[in-house]
């Protein structure tokens, strides 16, 4: 399967959904990038829009092609988000996000959002979140060995997100990041209100009850889930 393909079509069957004079979230990672070319092409023929970026890596490539960009102090409120995920749950349409590790601003920009859209090939299909990958916790740097305990205690195997170097990664927030084993979760929410009372997290990948449309590239054609 061509994957790049899949990520495109899902990106641009989102991006048609953008009209003249929103306010769109624009998301991170390698579907979110088709999404955001795709964009540029439309604002060259005359589109009239402002673009949030949840990276500073988005927010790069959206200059390049000249999408003008503002910020949540100018529009606190936003017409459309578009955004990848590493995992999304068949039936709820609960994700996982967060390795790219924009996760903090990605929530934040879904959160105001009127209309989330999440963008995915096939793969990122999965019955339980947490089947394939970890789930990604931002920590403050100071207190990220105590965030790792409690985790352990959650039952989750946290390990600290490194850069090729070995040097410590680091999210545009200035704040670590542990990805967190736990395997096939059964309770997401209730994982996700234990994970968000532990000092020390700053934000987590479970993105709950926040989708309001998933496009999926798949190799018969694109689909859309809604619940
Ligand atoms: C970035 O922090 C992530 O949440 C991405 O949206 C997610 O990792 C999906 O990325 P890909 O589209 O590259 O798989």
């Amino acid at each position: 399967l061509d994957f790049d393909r899949l990520k495109r079509d899902a990106a641009k069957a989102a991006v048609a959904e953008v009209k003249n004079g929103m306010v769109v979230g624009l998301g991170t990672g390698s579907t979110a990038a088709f999404s955001i070319t795709a964009l540029g092409r439309r604002v060259a023929q005359g589109l009239r829009i402002v673009g949030i970026p949840t990276s500073e890596r988005t927010a790069a490539q959206a200059r390049s092609l000249k999408i003008p960009l503002a910020t949540l102090k100018d529009h606190p409120e936003i017409d459309i988000d578009i955004d990848g995920a590493d995992e999304v749950e068949r039936n709820t349409l609960h994700l996982i996000k967060g390795m790219g590790g924009a996760l903090l601003r990605e929530k934040i920009v879904a959160s105001a959002s009127k209309r989330f859209l999440v963008i995915v090939d096939e793969s990122k299909l999965v019955g339980r979140l947490g089947e394939k990958g970890a789930v990604p916790v931002e920590a403050a740097p100071f207190g990220w060995p105590v965030v790792a305990r409690a985790l352990r205690s959650l039952n989750g195997e946290p390990s600290l997100r490194l850069n090729p170097d070995g040097s410590e990664f680091l999210t545009d927030g200035g704040n670590y990041i542990l990805d967190c084993s736990f395997g096939p979760i059964a309770d997401p929410v209730a994982l996700g209100r234990e994970i968000d009372g532990i000092a020390g997290v700053v934000e987590h990948g479970l993105f709950l009850g926040m989708t309001s449309q998933v496009i999926v590239g798949a190799a018969g054609g694109v689909l859309h889930y809604s619940k």
